[in-house]
């Protein structure tokens, strides 16, 4: 009935188009590091071959935190120069940055009033980072930070969301809303998928292997950072904590901090685990962190090459990036057309 009498465009599940995913990953680090590489954009880049791509700089969440304006311009331009440097391709996916496309906080608007306060509060992520800050050290930013979220995957109608697993709640309140609306509205959104590679989904901080490595630890002993030379990375590798006992085996209870560099391992030589625990059946821990700190180390080197070589133009990454959000609003304004239609928004004419 209510779609009956609405002049916007059909769901676009309707309309058989390609299926698309949709990414974000923000820019408050000087890098990125190895977890949001393994966790997020290695997928990323896989998923471009088979769906209409967004990936996207999500530079409106970082300033829910305390942050510096010039320092998150600068920012801003590393994480796009990584993101191409991982495989970003943008002659296939749309890369841009959140900031030049408004309809991402113009829907979040709408989607705030279908948004529960408890459910908003039930957001682990927002207990996490409000209890290291405090309560009163928190922004209402941050709080509603999961809504903007959930607006950036609706609005382009995303079918999948590849993120690692801490991503996983904010996708499940997506979904929720989008269904929430489909259901008040009339339908208006796809609801989404996260996409979580298991093997992946989460690695662990080296210097303590029951904690996300995160870019936002104030000790980045335990990070590799895509901007590490190849010597400091391979350091970080080689002093890696590793558990008690001597053998090389993937236990995740009992030996995490060698699970957590078997699972790095694999990931980076497309391995699998039981082969690298045949192969250093009777070597000692020692050997795998040489070896493994070695490889990590010209990884980020020859990833860093790549990085600094676009950072060297940023005329041309202004290009990419303008290309990127003009293809991003075509497909975003249509959504918020819909939904401010629903929503009983008088059209201006
Ligand atoms: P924070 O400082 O909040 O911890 P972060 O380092 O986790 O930041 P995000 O911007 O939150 O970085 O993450 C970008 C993407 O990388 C998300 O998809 C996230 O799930 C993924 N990711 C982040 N850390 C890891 C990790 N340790 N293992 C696997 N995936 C991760
Ligand atoms: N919250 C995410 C970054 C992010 C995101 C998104 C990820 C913002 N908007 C939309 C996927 C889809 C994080 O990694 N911290």
């Amino acid at each position: 009935m209510m779609q009956a009498m609405s002049d916007a465009s059909p769901h676009p599940s309707s309309t058989g188009r390609r299926e698309r995913v949709l990414s974000g990953a923000q820019p408050t680090a000087d890098s990125y590091h190895l977890g949001n590489y393994f966790g997020a954009f290695r997928q990323w880049v896989a998923l471009q071959d088979d769906f209409e791509a967004f990936y996207f700089i999500p530079d409106l969440h970082a300033i829910t935190v305390e942050y510096d304006p010039a320092q998150l311009r600068e920012r801003t331009y590393i994480a796009a120069a990584q993101l191409l440097a991982a495989g970003v391709d943008p002659a296939r996916s749309a890369l841009f940055v959140q900031s030049h496309v408004p309809e991402h906080a113009q829907l979040a608007w709408v989607l705030g009033g279908i948004t529960g306060f408890g459910e908003a509060s039930r957001m682990t992520q927002f207990k996490d980072k409000s209890a290291k800050g405090g309560q009163d050290a928190s922004s209402v930013g941050l709080f509603t930070y999961p809504i903007l979220m959930a607006a950036d995957i609706l609005v382009y109608q995303a079918d999948k969301v590849p993120v690692g697993e801490d991503q996983r709640q904010h996708v499940e309140l997506t979904r929720n809303l989008a269904q929430r609306f489909n259901h008040r509205f009339g339908e208006t959104f796809t609801v989404p998928q996260a996409h979580i590679v298991k093997a992946t989904a989460k690695i662990y901080d080296l210097q303590d292997p029951t904690a996300k490595m995160s870019g936002s630890n104030p000790s980045h002993a335990g990070v590799v950072d895509l901007d590490d030379t190849a010597k400091q990375a391979a350091k970080k590798i080689r002093s890696a904590m590793t558990d008690s006992g001597t053998e090389i085996r993937f236990d995740r209870e009992s030996k995490p901090g060698i699970s957590n560099l078997l699972s790095i391992y694999a990931a980076l030589t497309d391995r699998t685990i039981e082969s690298l625990e045949t192969e250093y059946a009777d070597k000692q821990y020692g050997h795998l962190k040489v070896d493994l700190g070695e490889l990590v180390g010209d990884f980020v080197q020859s990833f860093g090459d790549r990085t600094r070589a676009l950072l060297d133009d940023r005329a041309e990454l202004d290009r990419v990036l303008a290309a990127g959000a003009e293809r991003a609003r075509e497909v975003a304004a249509e959504t918020l057309a819909a939904v401010y239609d629903r929503s009983g928004f008088v059209a201006p004419r």
